[in-house]
């Protein structure tokens, strides 16, 4: 993509409004607008990152055995009468009447409507094990949105579902959600830690919440320091581990239960980017969702729901990888892998080799973004830094004369000096 044709207005200010990092970079390097409170629009560089963490989502569910469904945004109110939510939920729930005068809701989440689907094709304890998820926007009215998409009204969810017969076989599923949310996180970069937390709103009595600590995080979190000694928190032994170590959040912390040692004990903030739940037959008895067993009796399935939080995944990335000059994308989740620069797009030689390379280097399915465009150099390398792609090519008369090329790893700021003229050299220094 060339920057002159790229829809990217980077901006020098930053929004009054803003006192997060994640939120003041994400609005400089164009990738949201806000369009009304706690309500966003993701322009073209911002939709890329959210795209990105979206289909490592849909790999790990996939390989996880969950299958992919889309279900509407609005739903009907009788479900949630039914399951007793249509005034639980209280005002983060957005409802509105159709033409008829009919009760809609903006779906906050979806375990009713999922329940409600499920019992219209599933009738017999044969075909469980079942587990469906989406990727959809849902809405809560939060009374104080705030931190961008950190904690915002619209926002995007992968939530999933899983039907079983017995509790057995529902905490099994809940342990692959478990595995499968680990291995997730660090697909993206990202270390997440699981601990133990409340279920409230959606229910049930076994829950986890998986956090990026962060100082900026709104919630604290409460766990044995072991948690920060293991290097890798997807192996066999680390998930044992994870399961079976003290870590809660603030609200489920009770000092008398505690068995760490005080000074075993970290306490710090999170942001909460997943959160899982085990809430049996809540939603199934309630909506009169069940199967025949092999007796042929009637039995409720037990369910979970399983959720992550995408669009403020990409504000949490940014809150744990930046620097004063803006941000530093992990590769995985990065709009770009390559931002190519041309130090003087007036010169026909640089933009002959600035061209071949863009040519070469799409050749070899890498995603570039080629700054082509007029600006100074300084305000080139000001706007490749703020938006954060993993390397930079620089290319100037300087090191041309000596058939040369620079390349910049963003997060490390080391330059390497590469042969101008050896493409199997330049490709190396750009993994
Ligand atoms: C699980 C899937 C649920 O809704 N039902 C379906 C369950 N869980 S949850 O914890 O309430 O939400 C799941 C994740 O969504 C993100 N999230 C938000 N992101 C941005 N702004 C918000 N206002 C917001 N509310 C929730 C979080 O990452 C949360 O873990």
């Amino acid at each position: 993509m060339r920057v002159k044709k790229y829809f990217l207005q980077t901006k020098k200010e930053t929004p009054s409004d803003a006192s997060l990092i994640s939120h003041k970079l994400m609005i400089r390097s164009c990738m949201i607008k806000q369009t009304s409170s706690g309500i966003y629009a993701w322009l073209p560089l911002g939709l890329k990152v959210l795209k990105k963490i979206e289909n490592i989502i849909r790999e790990a569910q996939n390989s996880y055995g969950c299958q992919e469904i889309l279900m509407p945004t609005i739903q009907q109110s009788e479900i949630w009468k039914k399951s007793g939510r249509y005034n639980d939920y209280g005002p983060e729930m957005l409802k509105f009447l159709d033409r008829n005068k009919k009760e809609l809701l903006y779906g906050p989440t979806n375990e009713e409507l999922i329940t409600n689907i499920f019992k219209d094709y599933i009738n017999s304890y044969k075909d469980l094990p079942k587990n469906l998820y989406q990727i959809q926007w849902k809405f809560r009215d939060e009374i104080r949105p705030r931190f961008g998409v950190m904690r915002c009204r619209e926002f995007l969810m992968k939530d999933n579902y899983s039907f079983d017969l017995t509790i057995k076989e529902a905490k099994r599923s809940y342990d692959n959600m478990f595995k499968c949310y680990l291995n997730t996180f660090q697909n993206m970069g990202l270390r997440a830690i699981p601990v133990k937390a409340e279920s409230g709103a959606i229910g049930g009595d076994m829950s986890h919440e998986f956090h990026i600590v962060n100082k900026s995080g709104d919630t604290e979190i409460i766990y044995d320091k072991k948690i920060d000694s293991l290097k890798n928190l997807t192996s066999d032994n680390s998930y044992q581990i994870l399961r079976n170590i003290y870590a809660v959040t603030r609200e489920k912390y009770n000092e008398a239960e505690c068995i760490v040692n005080k000074n075993d004990i970290v306490v710090t903030k999170g942001i909460e980017v997943g959160h899982i739940f085990f809430f049996g037959t809540k939603y199934s008895s309630a909506l009169n969702a069940y199967v025949l067993n092999n007796q042929g009796k009637r039995i409720n399935v037990q369910m979970g729901s399983y959720g992550i939080g995408i669009s403020r995944l990409v504000a949490a990335i940014i809150e744990s990888s930046h620097d004063k000059n803006g941000i530093i994308w992990p590769k995985e989740v990065a709009p770009f892998d390559i931002g190519l620069i041309n130090l003087n797009s007036k010169d026909k030689m640089l933009s002959k080799i600035s061209d071949d390379l863009y040519k070469l280097l799409k050749q070899n399915h890498k995603e570039v973004l080629y700054d082509d465009t007029l600006e100074s150099p300084g305000a080139k390398f000001a706007n490749m830094d703020l938006i954060g792609i993993p390397f930079q090519i620089i290319v100037g008369l300087k090191s041309i004369k000596n058939n040369e090329l620079e390349i910049k790893n963003r997060k490390t700021n080391i330059i390497t000096k590469v042969d101008l003229n050896n493409p199997s050299q330049i490709l190396k220094q750009l993994n």
